[in-house]
């Protein structure tokens, strides 16, 4: 890694959240540049790619191996994260990749069986929660030791409206596999193994796949983490987190927003999506990572 100048970065699918990636690089990074970027709608690429004023290249593999780029973030379709991230294994060139980092845990696999290879830590995957404020101020109560031994976590999780194609395996790789990396982050270990109940709750998902998902998390230690999401809750996007501890409960503060009472009645904003409600997290998310990489330091995320 080059230590004595902007870090040139690569950015790989720029739909709303690698065009969000793009932007943040450009507008609220330090020591970064976007110098190459590629998707495959022209005039996608080039609306992000002139507002960022990056070089449009012809593909995903000539952003990985282009002369300027030092590090890529991959945010195109899931299908591709894991052959991509190989890419930038064999060229030894940090990423930030979008979640879900395979399509399975064999593909996953093959992944960290890569990077171990290669015998340095060069894949951060964008579970951007461990960089929200509200995540963060739950972790520091909990490592202060406020609620005793944390004993069970439960996690909810709710989108406003699904994809009419919605799958049940498409909440598990795109919504809950968050709540499955704050499960093992906040209570600080690993989950050995996971029971999954599932409800079919919206009128647009198909018979046989479920918008709803209860997992029931067990760590090794014989703790548990219930996790809850639902994508067509129709209110608006809320992520928050409890745990309850030998001494007492930690719960995510709220997002911020006033409580208005107007009409004798009380109200406060929910969050459309997940852009909104973790936009500082995405922000500090690409800092954190960012300042690391010329030290090689260790990566900050997961
Ligand atoms: C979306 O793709 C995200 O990554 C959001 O963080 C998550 O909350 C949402 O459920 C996903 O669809």
């Amino acid at each position: 890694m080059r230590r004595d100048r902007v870090l040139g970065i690569g950015v790989i699918g720029l739909g709303g959240m690698g065009g969000r990636h793009a932007r943040i690089l450009a507008e609220r990074t330090q020591g970064a540049r976007v110098c190459a970027v590629y998707d495959p709608d022209g005039a996608r690429a080039e609306s992000v790619a002139k507002s960022v004023g990056a070089e449009i290249v012809a593909s995903a593999e000539a952003v990985i191996s282009h002369a300027d780029v030092d590090a890529v973030v991959i945010a195109s379709p899931d299908v591709t994260h894991a052959p991509l991230t190989l890419a930038c294994l064999d060229l030894e060139k940090p990423v930030m990749c979008e979640k879900p980092l395979a399509q399975s845990a064999a593909e996953a696999r093959m992944v960290v069986a890569r990077e171990t290879e290669v015998g340095r830590r060069l894949v951060q995957v964008g579970f951007m929660r461990r960089y929200d404020p509200a995540h963060l101020a739950l972790m520091q109560a909990l490592a202060e030791g406020r609620v005793g031994e944390p004993q069970v976590m439960r996690g909810w999780h709710r989108n406003e409206a699904s994809r009419p194609d919605i799958t049940s395996a498409r909440v598990v790789t795109g919504s809950l596999i968050h709540d499955l990396d704050s499960a093992r982050w906040l209570m600080n270990e690993e989950i050995a193994s996971v029971r999954v109940a599932g409800q079919r709750v919206g009128e647009n998902v198909a018979v046989g796949q479920y918008d709803l998902l209860l997992a029931e998390c067990r760590f090794h230690s014989g703790r548990h983490a219930l996790l809850e999401v639902f994508v067509n809750a129709r209110f608006g996007y809320e992520v928050g987190v409890e745990v309850i501890g030998s001494m007492g409960m930690a719960v995510t503060p709220g997002e911020g927003n006033a409580i208005i009472k107007r009409g004798r009645s009380a109200a406060v904003d929910v969050a459309p999506d997940w852009l909104v409600r973790f936009d500082t997290a995405y922000a500090r998310q690409m800092a954190g990572w960012i300042s690391g990489l010329p030290q090689d330091l260790p990566l900050s995320g997961a």
